[in-house]
């Protein structure tokens, strides 16, 4: 987190990168109804951030947001920050659902997301290796995949689902709306669906199809500009 920027027009100022986890910050801030301004940031040909993102994290990664002094980087610090300054209670979990809230809120970027960008580095590595050895390559990510990767993407598969059926077609945490849980693991979800669809049960599928319905996702999406994650 830095101090610089001040936006005159004391609105929150999404920092966006195309097809990335910003997207999580347009639904949050929709589903609140809170004023902001979007910055749009394009990724390079070799998929990158761009170096200008780097002025408001050095690591040059989105999402950032800056709000007044604030610049703050990392979508879940960005998500709790939000809702604790601007959610007037809402999006909060009920008490039966905090520890799922704070589990899942954690998981979704400490335990799947290295695992899915791993397999997408895989996959990239694959794809650019010259022909001529790349059958070797592929057949090598391939075995590393399902030997390091897919087992435990396949139990966090399971245990989402668990939680899914458990609340039986609610909110992770089993409320009347999205928590910060929500807003963190449709990004995994939504990478899951298109690397491993075949690790997602039923109610997992169900869940990320009313996501992509609700008004708020879709008012997000058509602000952020094509995203390949969603419908
Ligand atoms: N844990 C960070 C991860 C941030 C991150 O890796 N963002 C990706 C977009 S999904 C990015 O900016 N990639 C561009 C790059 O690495 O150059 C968060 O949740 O905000």
């Amino acid at each position: 987190m830095t101090d610089t920027a001040v936006n005159e027009n004391g609105k929150i100022i999404v920092h966006h990168l195309n097809n990335s986890r910003s997207q999580r910050i347009l639904w949050l801030l929709e589903e609140l109804g809170v004023a902001y301004e979007i910055k749009k940031y394009q990724r390079t040909p070799g998929l990158t951030a761009p170096e200008e993102l780097k002025a408001v994290n050095p690591i040059g990664t989105a999402p950032v947001i800056t709000d007044g002094s604030v610049n703050l980087a990392e979508s879940g610090a960005i998500i709790e920050y939000i809702i604790r300054k601007y959610g007037n209670g809402r999006a909060r979990p009920p008490a039966s659902g905090e520890v799922h809230d704070l589990y899942w809120l954690h998981a979704a970027e400490g335990s799947l997301m290295p695992l899915g960008v791993n397999a997408y580095i895989m996959r990239i590595i694959t794809e650019r290796t010259p022909w001529l050895i790349r059958p070797l390559v592929s057949f090598l990510m391939s075995k590393l995949r399902a030997r390091v990767i897919d087992p435990r993407l396949r139990v966090h598969a399971q245990l989402i689902e668990q939680r899914l059926t458990e609340v039986d077609g609610g909110w992770i945490a089993d409320g009347e709306e999205p928590t910060a849980a929500d807003y963190m693991m449709i990004f995994p979800l939504e990478c899951m669906s298109q690397l491993c669809p075949e690790f997602l049960g039923i109610n997992t599928e169900r869940y990320l199809r009313r996501v992509h319905e609700r008004p708020a996702y879709r008012r997000g999406l058509e602000i952020g500009g094509k995203y390949d994650y969603a419908p």
